[in-house]
């Protein structure tokens, strides 16, 4: 705490002149002229009185002072102490809550890291069940039926008879080839109005496989061929009988029916 000397004290600087101001009254009074001291006897105490009642006076006024001053300056310093109380409590919770802040940012990035790697997995799982899909797609429609040493497949969409014959080629087959009974009746039991591998695109009535082979044992269907030379590629159409062959303009689209030999 600061010290105040009493020679810099402005108010004890003033008391300390009052009262010499009063000594030297006082002074004054001890030491009257000479035909005071015979004509008033009485007036010198009345004097000192007074002078004793302003140097107590002057006296509580400095204990005051001095009261007011330790008071002050207790006060100051224990509303020092609380406010540095308060700051330190106020740093506490600071660092609390930076502790707090620097949690939550890492929880954060935390989140971010894990959301990315879910789109990631979400993106893989994605190309996964798309791939699936598409193997299931294909696989569903390479259902092959084996019968007398071939494999049959039947489509589930329509084609042209070359968009079917050249589907057909993809797989590693060719449109049907019937040449029995047996394989005419199998046809038939698909119960599809189907292409097959013949035409007679080359020669008007001449009709032939897809292997080149001419066509020498026939299912037609009562009263076909008839298209002539709009009608140039044959189907099982009528499987409901025995004779169910139609010719068919080329360009009709339609289920097809492939085949390929067991061991070609
Ligand atoms: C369709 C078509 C022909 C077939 C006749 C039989 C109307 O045309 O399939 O190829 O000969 O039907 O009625
Ligand atoms: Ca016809």
């Amino acid at each position: 705490m600061e010290m105040v000397s009493y020679d810099e004290d402005p108010e004890f600087s003033m008391v300390y002149e009052n009262f010499s101001e009063v000594s030297d009254r006082k002074a004054a009074v001890k030491s009257p002229s000479a035909e005071d001291k015979k004509g008033t006897a009485a007036e010198p105490d009345t004097g000192v009185k007074i002078c004793r009642l302003v140097a107590v006076g002057l006296g509580l006024m400095c204990i005051i002072q001095a009261a007011l001053n330790i008071s002050l300056r207790l006060a100051h310093f224990s509303l020092n102490n609380s406010l540095t109380e308060e700051r330190d409590e106020c740093k506490k919770i600071n660092l609390g809550i930076e502790a707090r802040f620097r949690n939550l940012t890492e929880e954060r990035d935390e989140l971010y890291r894990t959301v990315y790697d879910t789109t990631v997995i979400i993106q893989n799982l994605t190309k996964e069940r798309n791939e699936l899909k598409r193997m299931l797609n294909d696989s569903t429609q390479q259902v092959w039926v084996s019968f007398n040493g071939s494999f049959y497949y039947v489509s589930s969409t329509k084609k042209t008879w070359q968009d079917s014959r050249n589907d057909c080629l993809q797989r590693g087959a060719d449109l049907m080839i019937i040449n029995s009974q047996e394989e005419q009746n199998f046809a038939r039991r698909f119960r599809k109005y189907m292409w097959v591998g013949l035409n007679d695109k080359q020669t008007e009535g001449r009709w032939e496989w897809v292997n080149g082979n001419a066509m020498t044992t026939s299912y037609w269907s009562e009263g076909e061929p008839n298209g002539g030379r709009r009608e140039n590629c044959g189907n099982v159409k009528n499987f409901e009988y025995d004779y169910s062959w139609n010719d068919e303009d080329c360009s009709t689209s339609l289920f097809w029916v492939c085949e390929k030999k067991t061991f070609p």
